[in-house]
């Protein structure tokens, strides 16, 4: 593991601290002290507190509190708790598979794109399948973007276009190739029932049918989405909670060079 990961981190004021051996914290390091929430079956009550309590002591959690519980109605009871997690996990030997990509702002991209592509690039994004949410494809496309950081329709060498939600892969694919699209953008939310697993396989299946899939670049995201799956799947990437049109921008546009695609 790197140093760096280590920078300006708690290993430097507190000489208890383990990576090999990482608990919670609460207001002490090693105290494991977590909060967690969640609602039980049962009337609403001292024995619905014991029963909570038990729980806890069964989710490996020592010195179980609760410290609020109500009725949410007839035979439901809410909780908030507190605890100590007696497990550990060893953070020094995590790997996580990431988006390996330079990441600009909008500026850099569209500098990048007049210097390394000379013409502007096409995007075409789209919650597909089943998905009606569209706050996630929303956030990366609209010009007036997201917590700060623009969306692909601001920018000037990118013909972005947001064709919605629920669009069902053969018309997404339809308009990717009407509009000569450099790249395809899919937002999945729903992961219930892996439907997002069928529905992104089927995207995949369509566009090596099609001859298209090494002719686009396909990228996927969404909340419970990461680049490990999309891989896995056949997207060239994947992109989850907290990124941004800057991310999925650099990574296309890096990519389209690095495949000399003009
Ligand atoms: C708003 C919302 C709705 C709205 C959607 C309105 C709309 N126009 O989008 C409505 C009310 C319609 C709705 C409906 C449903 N919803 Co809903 N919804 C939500 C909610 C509250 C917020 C989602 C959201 O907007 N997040 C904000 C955006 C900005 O975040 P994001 O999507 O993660 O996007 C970011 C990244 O993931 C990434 N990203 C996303 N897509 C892409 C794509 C690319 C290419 C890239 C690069 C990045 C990227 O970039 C974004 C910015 O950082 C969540 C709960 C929650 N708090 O998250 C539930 C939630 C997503 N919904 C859920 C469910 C179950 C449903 C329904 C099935 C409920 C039902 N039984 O009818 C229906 C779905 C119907 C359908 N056919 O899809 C579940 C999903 C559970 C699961 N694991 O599958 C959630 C998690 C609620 C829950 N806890 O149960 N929902």
């Amino acid at each position: 593991m790197s140093e760096g990961l280590y920078s300006m981190e708690a290993k430097d004021f507190d000489k208890t601290l383990d990576f090999t051996k990482i608990k919670p914290y609460g207001d002490t390091m090693n105290d494991g002290k977590v909060q967690l929430s969640f609602t039980l079956p049962v009337p609403c009550g001292a024995e619905a507190v014991e029963a909570a309590k038990q729980l806890l002591r069964k989710m490996g959690l020592e010195n179980p509190s609760v410290v609020y519980y109500k009725e949410l109605t007839p035979g439901f009871t809410f909780f908030n708790c507190y605890g100590s997690c007696t497990h550990t996990v060893d953070y020094s030997t995590i790997y996580v598979p990431k988006v390996e990509s330079n990441t600009m702002d909008m500026y850099e991209t569209d500098e990048y794109i007049k210097e390394n592509i000379g013409r502007k690039i096409v995007i075409v994004g789209a919650s597909t399948g089943t998905d009606a949410h569209t706050v996630g494809i929303d956030a990366i496309m609209n010009m007036k973007g997201y917590a700060g950081h623009y969306g692909l329709e601001r920018y000037e060498m990118i013909e972005a276009y947001n064709l919605g939600s629920q669009v069902p892969n053969d018309e997404f694919i339809a308009k990717g190739i009407e509009l000569h699209a450099d790249a395809l953008l899919v937002s999945q939310t729903v992961t219930q029932k892996d439907v997002h697993i069928k529905n992104m396989t089927e995207f995949i299946e369509l566009m090596e049918a099609e001859g298209l899939r090494d002719k686009m670049i396909c990228c996927c995201g969404g909340a419970r989405i990461t680049h490990e799956l999309a891989k896995e799947l056949g997207f060239d990437a994947g992109f989850g909670m907290n990124t941004y049109a800057d991310d999925v921008a650099s990574f296309v546009v890096q990519e389209m060079v690095k495949r000399g695609m003009k």
